[in-house]
Protein backbone atom coordinates (compact mmCIF):
# COMPACT_ATOMS: atom_id res chain seq x y z
CA UNK A 1 0.00 0.00 0.00
CA UNK A 2 1.50 3.35 -0.88
CA UNK A 3 1.76 6.26 1.54
CA UNK A 4 -1.26 8.49 0.14
CA UNK A 5 -3.37 5.23 -0.29
CA UNK A 6 -3.03 4.66 3.56
CA UNK A 7 -3.89 8.53 4.48
CA UNK A 8 -6.70 8.39 2.41
CA UNK A 9 -7.87 4.87 4.50
CA UNK A 10 -7.01 6.34 8.16
CA UNK A 11 -8.85 9.83 7.43
CA UNK A 12 -11.92 7.66 6.05
CA UNK A 13 -12.01 5.55 9.06
CA UNK A 14 -11.62 7.92 11.44
CA UNK A 15 -13.34 10.42 9.63
CA UNK A 16 -11.34 13.11 10.03
CA UNK A 17 -8.63 15.76 8.36
CA UNK A 18 -7.13 17.02 11.66
CA UNK A 19 -3.50 16.60 12.64
CA UNK A 20 -2.22 18.10 15.78
CA UNK A 21 0.97 19.21 16.05
CA UNK A 22 3.15 18.21 18.64
CA UNK A 23 5.02 21.30 18.85
CA UNK A 24 6.07 20.61 23.13
CA UNK A 25 7.38 23.47 24.92
CA UNK A 26 8.41 23.04 28.32
CA UNK A 27 7.61 27.05 29.04
CA UNK A 28 4.10 26.58 27.90
CA UNK A 29 2.84 23.66 29.41
CA UNK A 30 0.30 23.57 32.67
CA UNK A 31 2.68 24.14 35.95
CA UNK A 32 1.67 20.94 37.56
CA UNK A 33 3.20 18.94 34.97
CA UNK A 34 6.66 19.52 35.36
CA UNK A 35 6.97 17.40 38.61
CA UNK A 36 6.62 14.92 36.48
CA UNK A 37 9.47 12.38 36.08
CA UNK A 38 9.40 12.96 32.24
CA UNK A 39 7.22 16.55 31.70
CA UNK A 40 6.90 16.65 28.17
CA UNK A 41 6.30 13.23 27.51
CA UNK A 42 3.14 13.00 30.18
CA UNK A 43 1.61 15.98 28.50
CA UNK A 44 2.09 14.54 25.16
CA UNK A 45 0.64 11.25 26.43
CA UNK A 46 -2.13 13.00 28.05
CA UNK A 47 -2.79 14.89 24.74
CA UNK A 48 -2.41 11.59 23.07
CA UNK A 49 -5.06 9.89 25.02
CA UNK A 50 -7.24 12.42 24.80
CA UNK A 51 -7.75 12.75 21.18
CA UNK A 52 -6.28 10.01 18.96
CA UNK A 53 -9.97 9.10 18.25
CA UNK A 54 -10.40 12.20 16.52
CA UNK A 55 -7.20 12.68 14.53
CA UNK A 56 -5.76 11.47 11.43
CA UNK A 57 -1.90 12.26 12.25
CA UNK A 58 0.68 13.36 14.70
CA UNK A 59 3.04 16.30 13.44
CA UNK A 60 5.96 16.20 16.33
CA UNK A 61 7.99 19.03 15.19
CA UNK A 62 11.58 18.10 15.96
CA UNK A 63 13.11 21.39 16.86
CA UNK A 64 11.24 21.55 19.95
CA UNK A 65 12.71 18.30 20.75
CA UNK A 66 15.95 19.04 19.61
CA UNK A 67 15.71 22.27 21.45
CA UNK A 68 15.92 20.10 24.98
CA UNK A 69 18.94 18.26 24.12
CA UNK A 70 19.10 14.87 24.97
CA UNK A 71 16.02 15.00 27.33
CA UNK A 72 13.90 16.26 24.41
CA UNK A 73 15.14 13.32 22.26
CA UNK A 74 14.51 10.57 24.55
CA UNK A 75 11.01 12.44 24.96
CA UNK A 76 10.06 12.17 21.30
CA UNK A 77 11.21 8.62 21.17
CA UNK A 78 8.60 7.93 23.73
CA UNK A 79 6.02 9.80 22.39
CA UNK A 80 5.96 7.92 19.12
CA UNK A 81 5.60 4.63 20.53
CA UNK A 82 2.46 6.14 22.06
CA UNK A 83 0.99 7.06 18.89
CA UNK A 84 -1.13 4.94 17.84
CA UNK A 85 0.02 2.54 14.55
CA UNK A 86 -3.49 3.33 12.82
CA UNK A 87 -2.26 7.05 13.17
CA UNK A 88 0.06 8.92 10.50
CA UNK A 89 3.15 10.11 12.05
CA UNK A 90 4.99 13.29 10.10
CA UNK A 91 8.63 14.13 11.23
CA UNK A 92 8.99 17.78 10.63
CA UNK A 93 12.37 18.68 9.99
CA UNK A 94 11.92 20.11 6.40
CA UNK A 95 14.87 18.57 6.02
CA UNK A 96 17.17 19.04 2.71
CA UNK A 97 20.42 18.70 1.41
CA UNK A 98 22.50 16.89 -1.27
CA UNK A 99 21.92 13.14 -2.01
CA UNK A 100 24.20 11.09 0.24
CA UNK A 101 23.11 13.50 3.60
CA UNK A 102 19.20 13.23 2.38
CA UNK A 103 20.04 9.40 3.00
CA UNK A 104 21.40 9.49 5.64
CA UNK A 105 18.40 11.89 7.17
CA UNK A 106 15.65 9.32 5.42
CA UNK A 107 17.63 6.25 7.31
CA UNK A 108 17.08 8.42 10.82
CA UNK A 109 13.77 9.65 10.44
CA UNK A 110 12.17 6.57 9.05
CA UNK A 111 13.82 3.72 10.01
CA UNK A 112 15.63 4.87 13.63
CA UNK A 113 12.75 7.05 14.69
CA UNK A 114 9.91 5.38 12.54
CA UNK A 115 7.85 8.41 11.27
CA UNK A 116 5.45 7.21 8.61
CA UNK A 117 6.61 10.42 6.57
CA UNK A 118 8.55 13.63 7.19
CA UNK A 119 8.59 17.23 5.54
CA UNK A 120 11.37 17.97 2.86
CA UNK A 121 12.39 21.52 1.63
CA UNK A 122 12.87 20.93 -1.98
CA UNK A 123 14.61 23.67 -2.60
CA UNK A 124 18.12 21.98 -3.31
CA UNK A 125 16.74 19.85 -6.30
CA UNK A 126 15.42 15.83 -7.32
CA UNK A 127 18.86 14.95 -6.17
CA UNK A 128 17.89 15.78 -2.12
CA UNK A 129 14.32 14.40 -2.46
CA UNK A 130 14.60 11.03 -4.00
CA UNK A 131 16.07 9.22 -0.71
CA UNK A 132 13.03 10.54 0.83
CA UNK A 133 10.70 8.98 -1.69
CA UNK A 134 12.39 5.52 -2.33
CA UNK A 135 10.28 3.46 -0.48
CA UNK A 136 6.78 3.72 -1.11
CA UNK A 137 5.18 3.22 2.03
CA UNK A 138 6.88 6.27 3.45
CA UNK A 139 5.85 9.90 2.50
CA UNK A 140 7.07 13.03 1.63
CA UNK A 141 5.27 16.30 2.31
CA UNK A 142 7.37 18.57 0.06
CA UNK A 143 6.84 22.81 1.63
CA UNK A 144 5.44 24.36 -2.11
CA UNK A 145 4.19 27.54 -0.51
CA UNK A 146 4.55 27.77 3.42
CA UNK A 147 2.04 29.63 5.61
CA UNK A 148 4.55 32.60 7.22
CA UNK A 149 5.35 35.86 5.82
CA UNK A 150 8.65 35.16 3.94
CA UNK A 151 7.19 33.32 1.61
CA UNK A 152 6.98 35.81 -0.47
CA UNK A 153 10.97 36.47 -0.50
CA UNK A 154 11.48 33.37 -2.69
CA UNK A 155 8.48 31.34 -3.50
CA UNK A 156 6.35 33.94 -4.91
CA UNK A 157 9.08 35.05 -7.18
CA UNK A 158 8.07 34.77 -11.09
CA UNK A 159 9.92 32.02 -13.36
CA UNK A 160 9.24 32.82 -16.21
CA UNK A 161 5.63 33.51 -16.36
CA UNK A 162 5.17 31.10 -13.17
CA UNK A 163 5.77 31.51 -9.56
CA UNK A 164 8.51 29.70 -8.18
CA UNK A 165 6.11 27.79 -5.78
CA UNK A 166 4.29 26.08 -8.82
CA UNK A 167 7.43 25.05 -10.18
CA UNK A 168 8.04 22.59 -7.05
CA UNK A 169 4.00 21.82 -7.55
CA UNK A 170 4.47 20.54 -10.95
CA UNK A 171 7.89 18.80 -10.34
CA UNK A 172 6.36 16.80 -7.44
CA UNK A 173 3.33 15.81 -9.37
CA UNK A 174 6.12 14.48 -12.04
CA UNK A 175 8.50 13.39 -9.21
CA UNK A 176 5.06 11.05 -7.57
CA UNK A 177 5.57 8.01 -9.41
CA UNK A 178 5.06 5.68 -6.55
CA UNK A 179 2.22 7.44 -4.83
CA UNK A 180 4.06 8.95 -1.43
CA UNK A 181 4.27 12.77 -2.15
CA UNK A 182 2.36 15.49 -0.83
CA UNK A 183 2.76 19.23 -0.67
CA UNK A 184 2.60 21.95 2.38
CA UNK A 185 0.17 24.97 1.44
CA UNK A 186 0.10 27.38 3.99
CA UNK A 187 -3.64 28.26 5.17
CA UNK A 188 -2.81 31.45 4.68
CA UNK A 189 -3.02 31.37 0.96
CA UNK A 190 -6.86 30.43 0.19
CA UNK A 191 -6.37 31.39 -3.53
CA UNK A 192 -3.41 29.61 -4.06
CA UNK A 193 -4.24 26.93 -2.49
CA UNK A 194 -7.22 26.34 -4.66
CA UNK A 195 -5.17 26.65 -7.32
CA UNK A 196 -2.61 24.25 -6.19
CA UNK A 197 -5.47 21.52 -5.84
CA UNK A 198 -6.49 21.77 -9.31
CA UNK A 199 -3.03 21.19 -10.52
CA UNK A 200 -2.88 17.56 -8.02
CA UNK A 201 -6.43 16.68 -7.77
CA UNK A 202 -4.91 13.08 -5.61
CA UNK A 203 -1.90 14.32 -4.19
CA UNK A 204 -2.13 15.17 0.00
CA UNK A 205 -1.64 19.00 0.95
CA UNK A 206 -0.34 19.82 4.42
CA UNK A 207 -1.77 23.13 5.11
CA UNK A 208 -0.97 24.40 8.42
CA UNK A 209 -1.46 27.87 9.49
CA UNK A 210 -4.93 27.50 11.54
CA UNK A 211 -5.22 29.50 14.35
CA UNK A 212 -2.09 31.39 15.64
CA UNK A 213 -0.97 32.60 12.17
CA UNK A 214 -4.25 33.61 11.05
CA UNK A 215 -5.12 30.83 8.38
CA UNK A 216 -8.91 29.86 8.09
CA UNK A 217 -10.22 26.62 8.47
CA UNK A 218 -13.26 26.87 6.50
CA UNK A 219 -11.63 27.68 2.98
CA UNK A 220 -8.90 25.47 3.36
CA UNK A 221 -11.52 22.58 3.38
CA UNK A 222 -13.43 24.12 0.59
CA UNK A 223 -9.65 24.62 -1.21
CA UNK A 224 -7.48 21.24 0.16
CA UNK A 225 -10.00 19.00 -0.12
CA UNK A 226 -9.67 16.57 -3.14
CA UNK A 227 -13.22 15.59 -4.84
CA UNK A 228 -14.23 13.18 -2.31
CA UNK A 229 -13.28 15.66 0.80
CA UNK A 230 -10.51 13.98 1.64
CA UNK A 231 -5.99 14.55 1.44
CA UNK A 232 -5.80 17.49 3.12
CA UNK A 233 -4.15 17.21 6.80
CA UNK A 234 -5.11 20.42 8.74
CA UNK A 235 -2.26 20.91 11.21
CA UNK A 236 -3.01 22.83 14.02
CA UNK A 237 -0.28 23.05 16.87
CA UNK A 238 -0.95 25.70 19.64
CA UNK A 239 -4.44 26.32 19.48
CA UNK A 240 -5.07 22.24 20.62
CA UNK A 241 -2.23 21.44 22.91
CA UNK A 242 -2.48 24.59 24.74
CA UNK A 243 -5.85 25.23 24.57
CA UNK A 244 -5.83 25.32 28.46
CA UNK A 245 -3.15 26.10 30.70
CA UNK A 246 -4.65 24.37 33.95
CA UNK A 247 -4.78 20.88 34.98
CA UNK A 248 -7.93 20.51 31.98
CA UNK A 249 -4.98 21.04 29.16
CA UNK A 250 -6.28 17.39 27.53
CA UNK A 251 -10.01 17.68 28.01
CA UNK A 252 -9.80 20.94 26.59
CA UNK A 253 -7.26 19.93 23.89
CA UNK A 254 -10.19 17.56 22.78
CA UNK A 255 -12.98 20.05 23.21
CA UNK A 256 -11.17 21.98 20.50
CA UNK A 257 -10.62 19.32 18.15
CA UNK A 258 -14.17 18.46 18.67
CA UNK A 259 -15.13 21.84 17.89
CA UNK A 260 -12.56 21.93 14.59
CA UNK A 261 -14.13 18.56 13.54
CA UNK A 262 -17.95 19.75 13.90
CA UNK A 263 -17.11 23.03 11.74
CA UNK A 264 -15.50 20.76 9.10
CA UNK A 265 -18.15 18.50 9.18
CA UNK A 266 -20.91 21.04 8.53
P1 LIG B 1 0.81 26.48 14.91
O1 LIG B 1 0.94 27.79 14.26
O2 LIG B 1 1.07 26.51 16.39
O3 LIG B 1 -0.48 25.77 14.58
O4 LIG B 1 2.02 25.56 14.36
C1 LIG B 1 2.25 25.33 13.00
C2 LIG B 1 3.19 24.17 12.78
O5 LIG B 1 3.23 23.88 11.38
C3 LIG B 1 4.62 24.39 13.20
O6 LIG B 1 5.19 23.15 13.57
C4 LIG B 1 5.28 24.89 11.93
O7 LIG B 1 6.67 24.59 11.88
C5 LIG B 1 4.55 24.09 10.88
N1 LIG B 1 4.47 24.72 9.54
C6 LIG B 1 4.01 26.02 9.42
O8 LIG B 1 3.58 26.66 10.40
N2 LIG B 1 4.01 26.60 8.18
C7 LIG B 1 4.41 25.96 7.06
O9 LIG B 1 4.33 26.52 5.99
C8 LIG B 1 4.87 24.65 7.17
C9 LIG B 1 4.82 24.01 8.39
C10 LIG B 1 5.06 22.56 8.38
O10 LIG B 1 5.77 22.08 7.50
O11 LIG B 1 4.47 21.83 9.15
Amino acid sequence: MTFTQRLLEIQTKQNSLICIGLDVDKDKIPKHLLSASDPILEFNRRIIEATNDLVCAYKPNLAFYEAMGEVGMYALRETLKLIPKTIITIGDGKRGDIGNTAERYATSLYNDYGFDSVTVNPYMGYDSVEPFLRNKEKGVFLLALTSNPGSKDFQRLKVGTKPFYEKVVLSAKKWNTQNNIGLVVGATHPKELQHIRKIVPDMPILIPGIGKQGGDLKSSILYGCSKNGKLAVINVSRSIIYASPEKDFAEAARKAVLKMLEEIRS
